[in-house]
């Protein structure tokens, strides 16, 4: 289990440093990364270091507040999080995330969920922000997935407080939970893409009061739907094709965007597929395939491929993250320690957790 933690948070930090350089950019060409990947991959060439970007920073703050504390508490987070921000401001952050420092530092955090919950017209923010921190939440809470989905979704909340910021965050944590648990070499893609489906249509039926705002996601479509139960189901449509298809139709049907909705199941898409030899991506290694197709699609690329690369790192463990890559990515060895912490700390989580005594 620690080769496991160590890799999902090495993936994790991959994705996002590795990534980072193509935000923003429409798709990127299999034949440019496989030359980009293969270059990084050489020992004689000295390339630009790749910085972090928020992902990393926040989660960060995440495994040292569950380890050092125990277990979640809101303000402690929260206020790691605020300080983290202002201490380095320009790694990256989501647009709409820095009312929420404001916020937290003006009230000193009092109460820690206040200035997400009046974040666009108090709606809440349902950007991919607390998705792409919440790794160390599935990994702190292997052994219990109630309370991995409560703490999953009170770290949102400190945020990211819109049903479907919250979801996204709840579907990335179950996902990289439940590749924690797959044997070795025993992935049935089939399987996994249905019990993460189950459970978010139980966890959806429960949060089906909570009526949600969101652009252009109106309707039952599958280009439209709100729900993430139904874009798995497209991630299993994809899945059962030979090749994946042209990147329009992944940008049309699953999304390449900032927000939770439009990523989360990407990512799990790209963990999925990258199981098998895609066309065009000459790799055998499969977490570096997984990155490598990630940040094809182009878009938010280091935070989909950054979730994408901690559910694969979390399957294949640390033996199989390539060293060559890591060797151009920040805080390599820091990223270690709180896998390490988080390891040591996951065999005595409080069963007194804040996150227990509230409902999702
Ligand atoms: N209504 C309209 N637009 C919204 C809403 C809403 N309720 N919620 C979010 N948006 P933000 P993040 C749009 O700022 O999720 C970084 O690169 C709005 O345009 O909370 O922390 C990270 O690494 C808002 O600015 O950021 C991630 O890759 C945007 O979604 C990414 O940005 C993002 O929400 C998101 O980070
Ligand atoms: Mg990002």
């Amino acid at each position: 289990m620690l080769s496991r933690f160590r890799g999902s948070m090495l993936g994790s930090l991959m994705g996002d440093c590795l990534g980072s350089p193509f935000e923003g950019e429409a798709s990127i060409g299999k034949v440019f990364l496989n030359n980009y990947f293969s270059q990084l991959g050489d020992p004689k060439k000295r390339l630009p270091f790749k910085p972090y970007t928020d992902d990393t920073a926040m989660t960060k703050s995440v495994a040292l507040s569950l380890t050092e504390l125990k277990g979640f508490n809101g303000q402690d987070m929260a206020k790691r999080f605020t300080k983290e921000y202002f201490a380095e401001p320009k790694r990256g952050y989501g647009s709409a995330v820095h009312d929420v420092f404001m916020g937290l530092r003006n009230s000193n955090c009092e109460d820690p969920y206040r200035p997400a919950q009046r974040q666009f017209q108090g709606m809440g923010s349902y950007g991919n922000g607390a998705a792409m921190r919440v790794a160390p939440v599935a990994l702190m809470n292997y052994n219990d997935e109630a309370r991995a989905i409560d703490v999953a979704t009170m770290q949102s909340k400190i945020t990211h407080s819109h049903k479907l910021g919250c979801q996204g965050a709840v579907l990335q944590c179950l996902a990289v939970r439940a590749a924690l648990h797959v044997q070795p070499n025993g992935l049935n893609i089939v399987k996994f893409t249905d019990d993460l489906i189950s459970t978010m249509r139980n966890i959806e039926k429960k949060d089906a009061d909570v009526v949600v705002e969101v652009e252009g996601g109106d309707s039952d479509a599958p280009w439209n739907t709100t729900s993430y139960a139904r874009r798995l189901e497209t991630v299993k449509k994809f899945l059962e094709q030979p090749e994946p298809p042209p990147n329009e139709e992944i940008h049309g049907l699953l999304g390449v965007h900032v927000s939770a909705l439009r990523s989360v199941p990407t990512a799990i898409y790209c963990f999925l597929v990258s199981q098998n030899p895609i066309p065009g991506i000459e790799c055998d290694n499969k977490l570096q395939r997984c990155i490598q197709f990630a940040i094809s699609l182009g878009g938010d690329t280091d935070t989909i491929a950054a979730m994408a690369g901690a559910i694969s790192g979390a399957y294949l463990g640390e033996d199989q993250v390539p060293k060559e890559l890591l060797r151009h990515c920040e805080a390599v060895k820091d990223v270690l320690s709180w896998a390490d912490k988080l390891h040591d700390a996951s065999s005595t989580v409080q069963f007194s957790n804040e996150a227990t005594s509230n409902s999702v």
